[in-house]
């Protein structure tokens, strides 16, 4: 008992004095099991992630524009499988991660069970969606377990072009007809709310958040990052010349930050709990995909064996 104290204490000091934990390194195994929590569940949002965006490849209005539209759906498994490799390294199979989602019993953004219902919709998915991610995600890039912290670094550069794409996708729309910038205030209107939710329940709600800042898991808190969103969000808002749906939303000199209204908590939980707009219709995407891509991932596992027996035999 006393020795795992004296590793416990030893971890914290490690982790108070800046150091990476590696994965060969010792750790606690809340630290390692809030880990693989954690990094799956990311893992699981930017490959369901794909879905609703994805709905819109074969309508994008351009040429151009469906070229960036694929690239950053691509993108974004790219990110999926940084991070399920970062997950491997603590002792969970890709296999054991990619069942819990298809059970159900992996959460994944909340933000990813609404429907995608205009073109505009992919402009403010970039904007609000990929900007939230990321300022919840340079964050991470300072987080300390090794592995996930070097793959935000990388996912969070590509995160930036996203929002980049996305804003620019408003700016022509809100310079556009008045027909365009309604679409686009339509989709303000219903992305703003489900947005500031992403960044998870109050902090007085939220049973994780306090060991995971003290073991710098998170180095700012749900409602640190989510007023921080805002407060850089609202500016964007004004130059697009959109209307941010919230009459509560105002300048607090005092604070030095922006005041906001009453986040809906109620329909926060429903969504997480399996009873969003879209949930039911993800998760069958997503299974039938897996399903579908059997003989794929077969096909290849039987020409990586007969590779390796090649190799065995010429050694
Ligand atoms: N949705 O105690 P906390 C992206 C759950 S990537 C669903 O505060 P924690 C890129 C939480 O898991 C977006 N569930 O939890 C992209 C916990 O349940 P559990 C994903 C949520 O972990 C863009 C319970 O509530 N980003 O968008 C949500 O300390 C465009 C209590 O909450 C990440 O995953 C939610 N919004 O803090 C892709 C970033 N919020 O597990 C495609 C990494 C909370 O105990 C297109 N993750 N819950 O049963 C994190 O930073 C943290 O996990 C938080 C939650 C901040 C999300």
């Amino acid at each position: 008992m006393d020795n795992v104290k004296n590793l416990e204490d030893q971890f914290q000091a490690r982790i108070d004095a800046g150091e990476k934990i590696e994965p060969k390194d010792w750790m606690p195994e809340k630290y390692r099991k809030t880990h693989i929590r954690q990094i799956s569940q990311h893992a699981h949002s930017e490959v369901v992630g794909m879905l609703p965006e994805g709905n819109w490849i074969t309508r994008a209005p351009s040429l151009k524009r469906k070229c960036t539209l694929l690239a950053k759906v691509q993108d974004e498994a790219g990110h999926g499988l940084y991070l399920y490799s970062a997950a491997e390294t603590l002792g969970i199979s890709r296999d054991e991660m990619y069942e819990q989602l298809h059970t159900g019993k992996a959460k994944y953004s909340s933000i990813f069970n609404y429907p995608t219902l205009s073109w505009a919709d992919m402009g403010t998915i970039g904007w609000l969606v990929d900007g939230a991610a990321i300022i919840n995600q340079v964050m991470l890039t300072r987080t300390s377990f090794g592995p996930y912290a070097r793959a935000m670094v990388r996912i969070c550069k590509e995160e930036s072009f996203h929002q980049r794409q996305g804003y620019e996708i408003l700016l022509i729309l809100c310079n556009g007809t008045a027909v365009q910038k309604e679409m686009a205030q339509d989709a303000l209107n219903r992305f703003w709310w489900p947005s500031l939710m992403m960044f998870g329940p109050p902090d007085d709600q939220s049973p994780n958040t306090a060991q995971s800042v003290k073991w710098k898991i998170k180095r700012k808190t749900n409602d640190e990052l989510r007023q921080r969103f805002v407060d850089i969000t609202v500016p964007q808002a004004e130059v697009l010349g959109l209307t941010i749906p919230d009459p509560d939303l105002k300048w607090n000199e005092e604070r030095g930050h922006y005041d906001f209204g009453e986040i809906d908590w109620t329909e926060f939980w429903q969504v997480v709990k399996g009873n969003g707009p879209c949930n039911k219709e993800r998760l069958k995407a997503k299974v039938e995909a897996w399903d579908n891509g059997e003989w794929v991932r077969d096909a290849a596992m039987a020409y990586a064996e007969k590779k390796n027996a090649q190799l065995t035999k010429a050694i």
